[in-house]
């Protein structure tokens, strides 16, 4: 019945640097969380870069805090709802408490048999995947990359924009790409006086135009929801239940972007599907680069009855040349990912690859 949890931070190197509004990553640093119990082993990962352009998180603060004040909690928990109330006294870091949290569901699926997606109450085997496009040195270099993915077979492409990088790259895609699933994400580079221009976008026919205004604010995106008839989805301004419930409330969104990760993990993902379900706000499942581990724990999340949009959730040659689980993460000619049908994520985690990547550890238990 004793627990042994042993996390790692680790860096590993992006295919092509991945540009957002707010800085640019191309070394991805993250924690990966190992739990071990009666011979079953569940990995979970906190997906915090090395800076904190995304969120205040970094690897180095979830490493810190996992290590500080979550290991304990979690080898005392019985389980990921357990977990959660242990660390309550915690301010924050949900992304910390995430890569701990699913590292507890993965290893509960696995005990009981079962995979985590049905174990989360998801509803399909097969999830729809999309892809997360960054900000390019140049529009043509932008049209070239949109065609590699369409020649992949993704589906839906999202777009990074940020003032001067905006409406007209959108124009150029959308000319000539006429039926493509294509929405925008700003990552909070906008304010409520860019309304004017952020209007333009309209006529674009996107599915959604993500996080334009102020990374933690609800009142601003209330009011530029009225001026705009493209959906506004948030993301940044989404940590954990109650705020998805005054988002609603305030009317600042009718999309939410849920990463299980930035919501500090699969029980808050699930609370804030739920509430959205009942009151009829689609979601869908957001990513942050995460290594193949945290991708297990997305697709799970994204066999939920109220994913209503495609994911971004790529497959793994998306990010990584050499990913740390085998099978891969594939897409398939439908533009989707197999749910697969073993215990836990699904997939093996491979723990000799990772010892590679590894810039430091620590265990305990
Ligand atoms: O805002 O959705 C975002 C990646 C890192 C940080 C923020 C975001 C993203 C993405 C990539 O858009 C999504 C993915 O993992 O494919
Ligand atoms: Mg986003």
């Amino acid at each position: 019945m004793s627990k042994r949890l042993e996390a790692y931070l680790i860096e590993m190197e992006l295919v092509s640097a991945f540009e957002i509004s707010s800085g640019v990553t191309k070394r991805r640093q993250g924690v990966l969380v190992r739990i071990e119990e009666d011979g079953e082993v569940g990995w979970g990962e906190a997906p915090a870069d090395s800076k904190p352009i995304y969120s205040y998180e970094t690897a180095e603060t979830a490493f810190y805090v996992i290590r500080e004040f979550l290991a304990e909690q979690a080898l005392a928990s019985s389980g990921p709802e357990d977990f959660l109330k242990r660390v309550s006294f915690v301010r924050g870091h949900q992304i910390a408490k995430s890569g701990v949290e699913m590292a507890l569901w993965d290893l509960k699926a696995k005990k009981e048999g079962v995979p985590l997606w049905r174990l989360l109450g998801g509803v399909r085997d097969e999830i729809e995947s999309g892809v997360s496009i960054g900000i390019q040195p140049t529009l043509s270099d932008l049209l070239r990359t949109v065609e590699a993915y369409l020649e992949k077979r993704y589906q839906r492409v999202k777009l990074k924009i940020k003032p001067g990088w905006d409406y007209e790259i959108v124009k150029a895609v959308r000319s000539e790409h006429p039926d493509l699933m294509l929405q925008v994400d700003a990552n909070a580079a906008y304010r409520l006086n860019d309304w004017h221009h952020l209007k333009k976008l309209d006529e674009l026919n996107l599915l959604m135009l993500e996080q334009p205004l102020d990374y933690d604010d609800l009142v601003d995106h209330s009011v530029l929801a009225t001026m705009l008839r493209t959906p506004i989805c948030l993301d940044e301004s989404i940590k954990k239940p109650e705020d998805a419930y005054r988002a609603y409330r305030l009317g600042s969104c009718s999309i939410i972007n849920i990463k299980p990760a930035r919501v500090g993990g699969l029980v808050n993902t699930r609370k804030i599907h739920d509430f959205c379900d009942s009151v009829g706000m689609p979601v869908w499942i957001g990513g942050m680069l995460e290594t193949g581990v945290g991708r297990g724990h997305q697709v799970a999340a994204a066999t939920l009855p109220n994913v209503r949009f495609p994911n971004d959730i790529s497959a793994s040659d998306r990010y990584y040349e050499e990913d740390i689980v085998e099978p891969p993460w594939t897409l398939t000619s439908r533009s989707t990912i197999v749910a697969p049908d073993k215990p836990g994520i699904g997939v093996e985690v491979l723990e000799e690859r990772i010892e590679r990547y590894t810039l430091k550890k620590f265990s305990v238990g």
